[in-house]
């Protein structure tokens, strides 16, 4: 058997360490955004079966607007990796989750790798694992991968859900949405046909559709009436929310992100700068 495992988060959470401990090799890592624009691919070391991971270009949505999102969200959807290993930075989560709550409507396998969980503890800040994995639906796995922590775990963990017999992905049954929204989502699911299945994860489409992706648009292209419905269904929601659809759709994932957060991260307490 052999596997694709993608390594898929935002700039400067650490995949090309994680991607360099994993395989064994020595790609230049750095303090900055854009080091990767190119996708990199190696062998796992220490494991007995064969896997490919994949770094992906650091990104912080699966929006078309940069040539990082365009190739890794490509990627995802193109190449189809039988895992999608979720970079998050933990003492940045509130801001990586955003690109999570996207990849967990893809319908493809999900594990939270929740990188720098070393400056995490010596930041004194704590998170509920347990409790993040049921908030999202995915398996969270802590990992520091600076100091190959978690690291073997987070493959195993990968390969366990790369074999287990579940097709689909508990992330989802996860409800990111409000329920006006969702019924406008649901609404169009049921256009989405059975030929658009095969080129976009019918989740994924019904949002980018209503957002206006010119990309998914293209691909997919909606007959005219579904293309009506798609307009009227935004025109609709836009003047109701009293904003623009992508930001109404932003807005709700941060709601989402802000619950996660509540339940399962706790912050040292710190008052005029000092910690009580
Ligand atoms: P990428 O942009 O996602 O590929 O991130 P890099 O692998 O280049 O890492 C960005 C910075 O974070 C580098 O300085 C790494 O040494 C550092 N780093 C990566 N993983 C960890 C970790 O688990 N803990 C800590 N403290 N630093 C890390
Ligand atoms: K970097
Ligand atoms: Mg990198």
């Amino acid at each position: 058997m052999s596997f694709k495992f993608a390594l898929v988060g935002n700039p400067n959470c650490g995949k090309t360490t994680m991607f360099n401990e994993v395989t064994g090799s020595t790609q230049h890592v750095g303090n900055w955004p854009g080091v990767t624009v190119e996708k990199k691919e190696g062998k796992a070391r220490r494991f007995k079966e064969d896997i490919r991971v994949i770094d992906l270009p650091g990104i912080y949505s699966l929006s078309p607007y940069s040539l990082e999102e365009i190739i890794s969200r490509n990627y995802i959807l193109e190449e189809k990796p039988d895992v999608v290993i979720n970079i998050v930075d933990a003492t940045n989560i509130e801001r990586n989750l955003y690109l999570t709550t996207q990849l967990i409507e893809l319908g493809i396998p999900v594990v939270v790798a929740l990188n720098m969980m070393d400056a995490l503890e010596s930041r004194g800040d704590q998170i509920d694992i347990p409790r993040l994995e049921k908030q999202l639906g995915v398996p969270v796995i802590p990992t520091s991968a600076n100091k190959a922590q978690g690291t073997k775990e987070l493959i195993e963990k990968s390969l366990q859900v790369a074999q287990s017999a579940a097709t689909g992905q508990l992330g989802e049954s996860i409800t990111i949405f409000d329920e006006q929204i969702k019924k406008s989502l649901d609404e169009l699911l049921s256009f989405i046909t059975p030929q658009c299945n095969q080129v976009y994860p019918p989740r994924f489409a019904t949002v980018k559709l209503l957002e206006g992706d010119e990309i998914v648009i293209a691909k997919l292209q909606p007959n005219s009436a579904f293309m009506a419905l798609i307009t009227t269904t935004r025109g609709r929601l836009e003047q109701e929310y009293d904003n623009d659809m992508e930001t109404i759709v932003a807005d709700q994932r941060y709601q989402f992100i802000s619950k996660v957060i509540s339940k399962s991260v706790k912050k040292k307490l710190s008052v005029g700068g000092l910690t009580v």
